[in-house]
């Protein structure tokens, strides 16, 4: 098939999953264009059935807020009619379920009829879509999607209670490339970030108020105090500084290292004991079950889906939002014993399993046979 799909090109989770959901289907010999106006941060290889189309929003001295939405519909009807593209896959509501309900309508009045998926990813209902700003275009251009696919069990309930939505939503969980996140042997790397055999935490976002870096910090400083430890802050974001100067004030900063945005996630997964979400909400939390992938267990808050994807007492543990006494006595529990890490480290590995490309490409591509069938 040829299908378009639209994403956020950044680090974040919609971008990152939208581009690995590309590729996967582009080795499955599907035709991808991305649309997007950045080339999406994990689309570093080349493959000659990838395209990607830049969308350009051009500059004029009347437009303080140039519309962006209007581009895109603009460049999905062309890119649509320049390759025939078969479907158009849209990650994330705001505003990319919009501008392809707009680009459809135009398809229309040109005699074809495109379909179009919307996924949910999480922010576009939990927070940014709820804003009344948002909200009846939001309602709108979901209900018009000829399917609609939520990342989780819990994004599915949520986009219900939040938004009047009169169609099925599907849920197909995020998937991770097993190929590029497995356990692999990095002790030379292990040794120079943690010289004297010191436990490695990890955390990775993009620091935004919903990920509770604070958190991340306090569990840390308490297993600290319990055993030799180091702190990997991986991502880039607006409480970054904020975790910065709080982590001297807690005298603690020797031993944390921030390492700002990383394109090599699978390297430095690989040398962490254990993965620290103290999250206020996730749908999904497809950082940790990246990090799952390569063995490592997760300390996670239970919001959102992510009891969907960290089980407790199996791949990790959880608890409410906030109490980081807890989820540092979790911490501590787990690193102070080898046998037991270990045992974490093969649940969680097996469990990861579940979310294997193989498993959930064909979900979409179901999906997608479903919405171009009898058109
Ligand atoms: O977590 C973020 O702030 C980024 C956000 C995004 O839209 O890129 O992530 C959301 O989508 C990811 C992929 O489906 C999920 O794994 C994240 O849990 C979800 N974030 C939130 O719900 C806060």
């Amino acid at each position: 098939m040829k299908i378009g799909i639209v994403c956020y090109p950044t680090f974040g989770g919609s971008g990152v999953m939208a581009t690995e959901l590309g590729l996967a289907l582009a080795d499955k010999g599907h035709e991808i264009h991305f649309i997007t106006y950045q080339q999406p941060v994990r689309l570093n290889v080349f493959r000659p059935n990838i395209y990607y189309h830049e969308v350009i929003v051009p500059k004029y001295p009347l437009f303080d807020f140039p519309p962006y939405e209007t581009a895109l519909a603009s460049t999905l009807v062309n890119v649509v009619n320049n390759n025939q593209l078969d479907l158009l896959h849209v990650h994330y509501a705001i505003p990319h379920a919009s501008s392809a309900y707009f680009a459809r309508q135009m398809l229309k009045k040109q005699g074809k009829d495109i379909p179009f998926i919307t996924t949910l990813h999480g922010t576009d209902i939990t927070l940014v879509g709820k804003d009344s700003t948002y909200g009846c275009v939001v309602t709108f251009s979901i209900n018009e999607s000829d399917a609609i696919t939520a990342v989780s069990e819990n994004l599915r309930e949520e986009t219900f209670k939040s938004f009047a939505i009169d169609k099925e939503i599907s849920v197909v969980p995020n998937f991770v490339d097993a190929q590029r996140f497995h356990l692999t042997n990095k002790e030379h790397f292990k040794k120079m970030l943690a010289p004297a055999g010191e436990r490695i935490l990890a955390h990775v976002s993009n620091f935004r108020k919903v990920k509770r870096v604070e958190d991340v910090l306090a569990i840390f400083e308490q297993v600290r105090s319990h055993m030799p430890s180091k702190l990997l802050m991986i991502g880039d974001g607006p409480e970054r500084q904020n975790a910065e100067d709080l982590c001297r004030k807690m005298g603690i900063a020797d031993d944390i290292r921030f390492l700002g945005k990383q394109d090599q996630m699978e390297e430095i997964l690989n040398i962490a004991d254990v993965f620290l979400l103290p999250s206020q909400y996730e749908s999904f939390g497809l950082a940790a079950l990246e990090a799952m992938a390569c063995g490592v267990p997760v300390i996670s808050s239970n919001a959102g889906g992510l009891p969907e994807i960290n089980i407790h007492n199996q791949t990790g543990f959880l608890a409410d939002v906030g109490d980081v006494k807890t989820m540092a006595a979790h911490t501590v529990y787990l690193l102070e014993h080898e046998e037991r890490l270990q045992q974490f480290k093969e649940q969680a590995l097996a469990h990861a399993a579940n979310f294997s490309i193989d498993k959930i490409v064909p979900m979409y591509e179901n999906l997608y046979r479903q919405v171009t069938a009898n058109r």
